[in-house]
Parts: C-alpha cells; sequence; structure tokens
C-alpha cells in the first residue's frame, strides 16, 4: 500500500530530503518518518479511533502534510478543506462529516468558536499558526509507530467533498486501496524515478495536488519542493534553475506562465514531464506552450472519485485536444447517455469508468452512490467524450452545466441557492462563461423582485459569505425573463449564448 512504500523509503534513504517549502529547511524521509510518527501519536492521545473524522483547514504547510499522513496512517479518516470556504461552508462539512477533530489557522478562532457551538459531534478544534514549528509541540510524543498500519484496502483514508447538481456537496470516501492503484499506475504511466525533483506549486487540499502531485512524488522516494502558493513569476524562475524534472499545473497555471513568457523563448526541454489537468488544455496554450517552453504539455483527465482515468502517455504522442488512453489498471468505456448501452468508437456518449482506484462512496448518501454507479459496477463520470480508434480518448463537453473555474469545480445550483437568499433575487440562473484566463468565469442572471433595485457589488459580497470566493460570481446581469423551453425550464444555453461576451 502507498503508506507501506513511503516507510520503506523513509527507512531506507532517510538523509534523502524528502518535502522542502520554498525557502524554509528541508525535512527528510527520516525527519518526515518522525514528524508523522509524533503526530499519530498525538492524534491517538486525543482518542482518535479508526474511522474518525479529522478535519484540516489550513494553508498548505507542514503540519497539514503530517496530519495527512499521521491520520492516514491510525486509519483515520482525512477531511482537508479549502482555507478559503467561509464559516457556512465550513458548518456544513464538519457538521455532515461529524468530523471529531478540527485543526485551523489560527487567525480563524473567533469565527470558528461561533460556530463551534452548532457542531456537537467536533469534540476539539486546535488552532495554529502554519507558520510555527509544529515539530517542537509534539516533541513530547513517542516518534515509534505504536498502531499497526492499514493493511485493509477497502479502509477509507481520506473524504473529500464535491458538490452536486441536485444536492449539497457531498463526502467522496477514498480508499486505501484507491490510493494505492492510482499511485502505482501513475508510477508506471509517468515514469516517476527516485531522482525526480517535483516543483509542487496545486493546492494540497484536492486529489490533483495532494494525490496526484504529493504522494506521486513520495511513492517514488523523489523530493517535492513546495510552493505555498502559485505564483508565476517565482515558478518561472524555479523551473529556470533547471533543478526540476516534474512540474504539474492546472490550465490557469499554464496560462499564467505563458503569457508571462511574452515574447521570449525558454527552453524548459531538460525537464521530463509537465502535465496539465482538472480542465481541459485549449490547443492554443498546448501549442504556445511548445513553442515558448519547447515542452509538450502532458494532459491528462481525472476527478475527485476516481484519481486519473486517462493520460497522454509520457514516451508516445501526446496528442493535442486528447486525454489519451486509459492508464494502466483504469478500464474507460464511452455509453449512450440514455441506454448505457456502448458506443462505437468516434461517437460521443458518457465517459464511464472501472477499476480499482475508483472511491468506494459518498459519505452517508447511498442513495447517491448507487446513483453513481451504473447496476455492472461503472462509475458515470457526467462528462461526455469519445475513444478513437487508437485508443485515445477526447473529451466534449460535460453533462449537467458543471462549471470549471481555474481548474476547480464550481455547481450553478449551489450558488443559485446562495443569490435566492438574497431579498432582491426573485429568480436566478447561473453559468459559465468562456475565459482565457480561468478557462470559464462564474456568471448569474438576475431577475429582481418588484420594486427592487439591486446592485451588482453588493449581490456578489452576498455570495461570498456564504460560498469560496472561486463560486461567487465575477458578473452579475439583472435580466426581465429567461429563455425557457416549453416546459419552463430554462435554456441555459441560450442564456449563455447571450449573456456571454
Ligand atoms: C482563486 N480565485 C478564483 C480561483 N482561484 N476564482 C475563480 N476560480 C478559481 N480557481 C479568486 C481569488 O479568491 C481572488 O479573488 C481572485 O480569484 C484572484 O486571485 P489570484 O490571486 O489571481 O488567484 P490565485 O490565488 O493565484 O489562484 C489561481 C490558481 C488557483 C489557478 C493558482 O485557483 C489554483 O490553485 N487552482 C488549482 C485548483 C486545483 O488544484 N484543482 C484540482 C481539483 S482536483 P479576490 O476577488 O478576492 O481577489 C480535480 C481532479 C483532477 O479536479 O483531475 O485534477
Amino acid at each position: 500500500m502507498f503508506l507501506d512504500t513511503l516507510a520503506d523509503h523513509c527507512r531506507n534513504q532517510p538523509d534523502k530530503i524528502a518535502i522542502q517549502f520554498i525557502n524554509r529547511p528541508p525535512v527528510t524521509y527520516g525527519e518526515l518518518e518522525i514528524a508523522v510518527n509524533r503526530t499519530s501519536n498525538f492524534l491517538l492521545s486525543l482518542g482518535i479511533q479508526p474511522g474518525d473524522r479529522v478535519a484540516v483547514q489550513l494553508p498548505k504547510s507542514l503540519p497539514f502534510i503530517y496530519f495527512h499522513l499521521a491520520a492516514a496512517q491510525i486509519s483515520a479518516i482525512f477531511l482537508p478543506l479549502n482555507p478559503d470556504y467561509p464559516m457556512a461552508e465550513l458548518r456544513y462539512f464538519l457538521a455532515d462529516s461529524s468530523a471529531r477533530l478540527l485543526f485551523a489557522d489560527r487567525r480563524k478562532q473567533p469565527e470558528i468558536d461561533a460556530i463551534a457551538s452548532d457542531l456537537p459531534t467536533l469534540e476539539r478544534t486546535l488552532f495554529l499558526d502554519p507558520a510555527e514549528d509544529w515539530e517542537s509541540q509534539i516533541a513530547d510524543c513517542s516518534a515509534e509507530r505504536h498502531s499497526p498500519m492499514p493493511t485493509d484496502p477497502n479502509q477509507t483514508a481520506m473524504m473529500l467533498y464535491t458538490s452536486g447538481t441536485t444536492s449539497r456537496p457531498k463526502g467522496a470516501l477514498i480508499t486505501h486501496g484507491n490510493l494505492t492503484a492510482n499511485i502505482a499506475s501513475l508510477h508506471e504511466a509517468w515514469g516517476w524515478r527516485g531522482d525526480d525533483m517535483l516543483l509542487h506549486a496545486l493546492p494540497i487540499f484536492h486529489v490533483h495536488g495532494l494525490v496526484v502531485a504529493l504522494h506521486g512524488a513520495l511513492h517514488a522516494g523523489a523530493t517535492a519542493i513546495l510552493l505555498p502558493t502559485f505564483d508565476a513569476a517565482m515558478a518561472l524562475e524555479l523551473l529556470l534553475s533547471r533543478r526540476f524534472s516534474v512540474f504539474m499545473g492546472v490550465p490557469t497555471m499554464h496560462r499564467r506562465l505563458y503569457q508571462l513568457a511574452g515574447d521570449q523563448r525558454y527552453d524548459l526541454s531538460f525537464m521530463r514531464l509537465i502535465t496539465s489537468g482538472s480542465d481541459r488544455l485549449p490547443d492554443d496554450l498546448f501549442f504556445g506552450y511548445q513553442e515558448t517552453f519547447k515542452v509538450t504539455l502532458l494532459e491528462r483527465y481525472g476527478m475527485t472519485e476516481t484519481g486519473m482515468n486517462l493520460s497522454n502517455p509520457l514516451l508516445g504522442e501526446r496528442r493535442v485536444g486528447s486525454v489519451g488512453p486509459p492508464l494502466p489498471g483504469v478500464s474507460a468505456r464511452i455509453v449512450d447517455p440514455a441506454s448505457e448501452t456502448p458506443l462505437p468508437d468516434d461517437e460521443v456518449g458518457e465517459v464511464q469508468i472501472k477499476g480499482a482506484h475508483v472511491f468506494k462512496g459518498y459519505w452517508g448518501q447511498p442513495q447517491k452512490t448507487a446513483e453513481a454507479f451504473t447496476p455492472d459496477g461503472w462509475l458515470r463520470t457526467g462528462d461526455m467524450g469519445l475513444r478513437e480508434p487508437d485508443g485515445y480518448y477526447t473529451l466534449k463537453g460535460r453533462a449537467k452545466d458543471l462549471i470549471i473555474t481555474g481548474g476547480l469545480n464550481v455547481y450553478p445550483p449551489e450558488v443559485e441557492l446562495a443569490l435566492m437568499r438574497h431579498p432582491a433575487v426573485a429568480a436566478c440562473a447561473v453559468i459559465g462563461c468562456p475565459d482565457d484566463e480561468w478557462g470559464e468565469q462564474v456568471v448569474a442572471a438576475v431577475i429582481p423582485r418588484d420594486g427592487a433595485v439591486p446592485n451588482e457589488a453588493e449581490i456578489c459580497a452576498f455570495c461570498r459569505e456564504q460560498l469560496a470566493a472561486y463560486k461567487a460570481p465575477r458578473r452579475v446581469v439583472f435580466v426581465d425573463e429567461f429563455p425557457a423551453n416549453a416546459l419552463g425550464k430554462i435554456q441555459k444555453a441560450k442564456l449563455r449564448e447571450t449573456l456571454c461576451e
């Protein structure tokens, strides 16, 4: 399993640097093992049991990584939360998961204390300054491992919230077996090596930054250098330093690097692997990157519920506009969305996925879990695509009006629900409008209540109190009516035609 491989590296190469935040002291594999063991023992001393949810809402930092690995090591369920979530969302995630323990940013203490009384299952919140020295706080805890490593592949390792079209966000349960299967297939497909150096600039509360990037490097026994946040100028300077062999990003990050380069030409061809994912890679960026950086981006396709599914090859053709063939151990098929029967090559249908990497279900939602799978066990991704005769897959849109902005998923109903709470809003519809930098931007069309004169900025601010900033509309357009079909259902495609510039 993933944790066993990591333990082997800790034993076999204790002096090698495992992780290092930029401009901070490095952490060797030996030191990582000690810090994770101590943190595990600290969690055990708080009474954390296998299966308990341990929530963490902290910036990208060493303690975040220690809490993650320690929780997984003692068979607790790690629940990472975007630091950008406002209290309304945080309260929902903590209540829904019935987390027993929360690690949070000290700067948020007053706000979190104010919601804690609504959360009877949350026994304790520990506040820390992520920059402070966590190791010294757990120095009294034993550096030996006192609990058996998880051996059941079906044991949940972490829980990641994903939004849905019709419901509140659901906690996707990712097992140790899922993580192990995923990382093994990425290791094989991308040729991870012990001497790889990863420049890690992604957030670590998602599958992309946590599993694909961080686990990828740790599983290989390689070194990850982490930026706390993405800064294009710093990332470019580091990439040009020739220290790194691997870099991963979402298209918005690659777009910023490409734009920063401007007319300048750079040679990053010494890098083994630069990947793009979490949203479609636009063709102009694929070609622009090639010209500017002498690098062919490797596009791959995944989702929270599965980790990685499809990937362009490391050595073969990295095809523009395509997400490549299935990764080792992954089965994919294209089906007619209505009948769910497989379609021939080149025909567009729903992408369905099977494999040991596919999640086990949604926390406390057996109905939603059942709906996610076909009777014969294929995961319904909700993404549309086709298979080319040579096995490469191409995505052709998404079902369910999903918006992706800067690599983050936004489901319109969640934003619409927030908007409807505003007293001046009679009706609303949320859409994604194409945007060069972000892929899409969240735009709201609002019919004001009779007599109300709502103000765009105020409505955006109102949404931000309830939703993370990336979900809040960037633009609000006031309209008299919505385009609707004969049944009165809002036609979002028409709305996009009229509202997107
Ligand atoms: C930040 N903002 C966003 C946003 N990120 N708005 C829309 N969409 C986003 N993704 C807001 C900020 O709150 C800020 O608001 C304003 O935009 C400008 O901020 P910024 O400083 O320019 O943005 P920055 O912090 O640099 O963030 C941009 C980014 C970040 C691209 C680096 O969004 C990011 O790290 N994205 C990666 C997301 C990711 O890891 N996805 C993987 C999901 S897993 P204001 O108004 O307050 O200034 C998955 C599976 C898979 O999907 O296959 O990978």
